[in-house]
């Protein structure tokens, strides 16, 4: 079997990477992981050699290269499709499909002002407009899916899907920026929190201590992660 690689980028900030590295980790299947620090020189000079686009998450299956998050999360299930990646009813697929793409493209306030930060915490972020619309269509999402196809476990289609791999890091943002949502938002925030491959990727996050300048709270962050 060839090896699988997946680069990514810093633990503590790199959301795209997040969602790739949860792909890869879903499949059960061996991988070794190559991490780029982000907005070094280095990431510049290394990233070339993977990916056409230089950007993290990139996934390298023997002399087959895949990047962006979400063609990573579709060719990992494409890799294991005995693992649940997308509910099998028409309706709920539809839902899951439409709303892991509207997470893929949009939500752009959210991306830009509140970069996840798995270590810092601000409590006392001011919202702005555009963050509350943000907020208030993620949270009406995570409730529809709940509340419509939660019913098997605890993720927006019961068991851990392609869905939450895409909206993981909102939920670490939620937390991080102290952002107030309804029940059933915070249990699922603490589902995806709880969840052995999120705890894995949060272990090795608190422990780097490189600082990505562009991606700690300031006014004039513009970053779409
Ligand atoms: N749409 C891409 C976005 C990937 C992306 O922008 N990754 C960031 C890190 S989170 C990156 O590689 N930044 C390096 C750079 O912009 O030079 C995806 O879904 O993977």
């Amino acid at each position: 079997m060839p090896e699988i690689k997946i680069i990514i980028g810093n633990k503590r900030y790199s959301s795209w990477s997040l969602r790739g590295w949860l792909a890869i980790d879903h499949t059960g299947l061996p991988y070794n992981e190559i991490k780029l620090r982000l907005d070094t020189p280095s990431f510049y000079e290394e990233i070339v050699k993977y990916s056409p686009a230089k950007r993290v998450p990139t996934l390298l299956d023997g002399d087959i290269a895949v990047w962006d998050s979400a063609a990573i999360i579709d060719y990992c299930a494409r890799l294991v499709p005995e693992k649940f990646w997308w509910p099998a009813d028409k309706a709920a697929y539809a839902l899951a499909r439409s709303v892991f793409n509207e997470m893929h493209s949009g939500f752009t306030e959210i991306r830009a002002h509140m970069p996840m930060n798995l270590v810092d915490n601000w409590q006392n972020l001011t919202l702005s407009d555009g963050i509350k619309t943000d907020v208030r269509r993620i949270v009406g999402i995570w409730t529809e899916c709940r509340e419509k196809h939660g019913a098997g476990g605890a993720f927006l289609f019961g068991e851990f899907s392609a869905v939450d791999m895409m909206f993981a890091t909102i939920t670490t943002r939620l937390t991080t920026y102290g952002i107030a949502v309804n029940s059933v938002s915070s249990d699922y925030i603490n589902a995806v929190r709880n969840y052995p491959a999120m705890d894995k990727w949060f272990t090795e996050a608190v422990t780097e201590t490189e600082i990505v300048s562009a991606d700690q709270l300031d006014e004039g962050i513009t970053h779409l992660g």
